[in-house]
């Protein structure tokens, strides 16, 4: 299986990617306003890939619940001169986390390797124009498609199955009339958007359903608030379930996880990664 992302191409089986969140939001639900201004987004995403961060995921609106919805020309001001700069000095994919056409363009533009599409259940065609053009990967993230909002919490018959059959019109949609190429998709099932506490438990304790489709499949969970309402972990106090979830993740195969604590989630992932390779070895 390999992703191909312009310059970046990653085969698989390798090594989990961690994606390091660069949030250049006043707002955002876990670091809103910490890396607000241009210089301390840049420099706390250059801290991740330190870290082991080999993708850096950069947002401009948060889709908190709740959150104000930010303009087409607030979100280029705040997203393109990072996504500039970054381009300029590190080697770590740069992927746009956006539900804007024009915002995704103009990141590529800037430097931008993969478009992290948060509203792919109502995205328009002019999005998926730009990542062909540009040969950029492609998170295709699950958001209940009713446009109603993503943070209603609708009922789901199955969501594993719902979710499964998303992931296959999509793919079906994007391949036959995008240009965009299978080989650029990457999977994700929206953790916590429009989803109940049981949904993202099954949705996470379903995972192997998804990375069986030879596509990558990439997970976040960080800092999310089902953590709390299961654990009662406030916001600063939920590293430990992400890291529960990100290693039962590459259990299952999962490729790319999404962390604002990159650390510890590189430590965590690669704990996790060396035992399953012992996992061939007879047991007497
Ligand atoms: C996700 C995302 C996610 C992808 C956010 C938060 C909310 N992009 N953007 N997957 N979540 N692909 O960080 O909690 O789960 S924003």
């Amino acid at each position: 299986m390999i992703l191909k992302a312009r310059q970046h191409e990653y085969r698989f089986p390798r090594p989990v990617l961690v994606m390091g969140i660069v949030n250049v939001t006043p707002d955002s639900f876990s670091d809103g306003g910490k890396y607000f201004d241009t210089d301390s987004a840049v420099a706390h995403a250059l801290e991740m890939v330190q870290q082991g961060a080999e993708i850096l995921d950069i947002g401009g609106e948060s889709t908190r619940p709740g959150a104000e919805p930010v303009s087409e020309d607030e979100e280029l001001r705040r997203v393109i001169p990072v996504v500039e700069k970054l381009a300029g000095s590190t080697q770590a994919a740069l992927s746009i986390d956006t539900m804007k056409p024009a915002v995704a363009r103009a990141a590529l533009n800037a430097g931008a390797s993969i478009v992290n599409d948060v509203g792919a259940g109502r995205s328009e065609r002019k999005m998926w124009e730009a990542v062909a053009e540009f040969g950029a990967g492609y998170v295709v993230m699950h958001t209940p498609v009713n446009a109603a909002g993503m943070h209603e919490k609708p009922d789901y018959n199955n969501v594993l199955k719902e979710v499964g059959e998303f992931f296959t019109e999509r793919l079906i949609t994007l391949l036959n009339e995008s240009g965009i190429a299978s080989e650029q998709v990457v999977l994700d099932p929206g953790i916590g958007f429009g989803k109940k506490v049981e949904h993202n438990l099954q949705l996470l304790a379903g995972l192997g359903s998804f990375t069986k489709r030879q596509r990558p499949v990439l997970l976040g969970v960080s800092r999310k608030s089902f953590i709390e309402k299961l654990t009662g972990a406030k916001l600063n106090e939920r590293l430990p379930a992400s890291l529960a979830c990100a290693i039962l993740a590459v259990k299952s195969g999962v490729n790319i996880i999404r962390a604002h604590d990159v650390a510890e989630t590189v430590q965590a992932v690669r704990m996790a990664e060396a035992i399953l390779q012992q996992s061939n070895v007879e047991r007497p």
